[in-house]
């Protein structure tokens, strides 16, 4: 495939996987990760990267020839309602930094995560719809909602070929997630296998829409290579696989660990969680680009189990 792409942000949990998936599919010549500091070694060449320096994001677009730019760069919502200043200054100012490339041709394609922090307390909870009701409570939240209508409104505007999925919690066991309020589902695995136990920091019934890591990559790449007159919403396309409460992994969990045991310690987060859906619709997805989930619940928790294990040579 003809085509050279930079991944900013590229040594968090979607970063990591995206990375490697992309060097995979393109060869390494035609990849480019960048990232505020190297912390993981890389498949393809790595480049320091202050993305919110639109200067040093323009020279290094330019110097490599890139023609896709995933833009995952991000404080998350945890982190985001302790830092809200600096949330809203990462999340937009980078959207605006690539948005005005795409503008200027000097990329042709941009992929930006969205997030079903986009929803809030106003929404129907279950299958949420694609065209709903979003008053979001968080500032990342905030800032994925601003920044959907902004790629919306550049698409309209100039048409930059702007795609962007709503991610529900990843889970995945290669890079740990940063400060959200879904990383319990990624964090009561790394427990249970290193002590049996776990304390969660959300109640027992907190029902959240959940995706395994492979086939969120598989969505972003088949969305940011899907021909342009299939990508019909130009905001954030909803996406589903499963949903669970923490009670349900608990007992997911305990299928291969008998022992396990979950005590629950709600903190601030739960009140975050308490105002996003329980499951998502994401039939427009479906029908537009022809997303399929391939994990289901149970083949999560033992593809996560198997592959912990040999982390942690169990
Ligand atoms: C978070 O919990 O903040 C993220 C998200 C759902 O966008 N994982």
């Amino acid at each position: 495939m003809d085509t050279k792409v930079l991944i900013i942000g590229s040594q968090g949990q979607i970063g990591t996987e995206l990375t490697a998936y992309l060097t995979a599919r393109y060869g390494a010549a035609n990849v480019i990760e960048s990232d505020i500091q190297q912390k993981n070694p890389s498949p393809c060449t790595f480049v320091a990267l202050d993305a919110t320096d639109k200067n040093a994001v323009y020279e290094l677009v330019k110097k490599e020839n890139i023609d896709t730019v995933y833009l995952l760069a991000a404080m998350l919502s945890a982190t985001g309602e302790k830092f809200p200043d600096k949330a809203w200054a990462l999340n937009m100012n980078t959207l605006f930094i690539c948005l005005d490339l795409a503008k200027e041709k000097h990329i042709k394609k941009l992929y930006w995560p969205s997030s079903i922090a986009v929803f809030g307390p106003t929404t129907p909870r279950v299958l949420t719809p694609q065209f709903t009701v979003c008053e979001p409570t968080t500032v990342y939240g905030i800032s994925k909602q601003a920044g959907e209508r902004w790629c919306e409104w550049y698409h309209n505007k100039f048409g930059v070929d702007v795609r962007s999925i709503r991610y529900p919690g990843l889970i995945s066991y290669t890079a740990p997630p940063g400060g959200g309020t879904t990383d319990y589902a990624v964090d009561i695995f790394h427990k249970a296998l290193q002590q049996g136990s776990y304390e969660c920091f959300l109640g027992p019934q907190t029902e959240l829409p959940m995706m395994y890591m492979p086939d969120a990559i598989r969505a972003t790449v088949e969305l940011t290579e899907a021909e342009a007159d299939k990508v019909k919403i130009r905001s954030g396309y909803n996406l589903a696989a499963f949903s669970f409460t923490p009670e349900q992994l608990a007992a997911e969990i305990r299928k291969h660990i008998p022992t396990f045991e979950i005590q629950y310690k709600p903190d601030f987060r739960q009140q975050i969680a308490d105002n996003w859906p329980a499951s998502i619709d994401d039939s427009v997805a479906r029908e537009h680009w022809g997303w399929k989930p391939e994990y289901s619940l149970p083949q999560m928790c033992s593809d996560m189990i198997l592959h912990l294990q040999e982390q942690y040579a169990l």
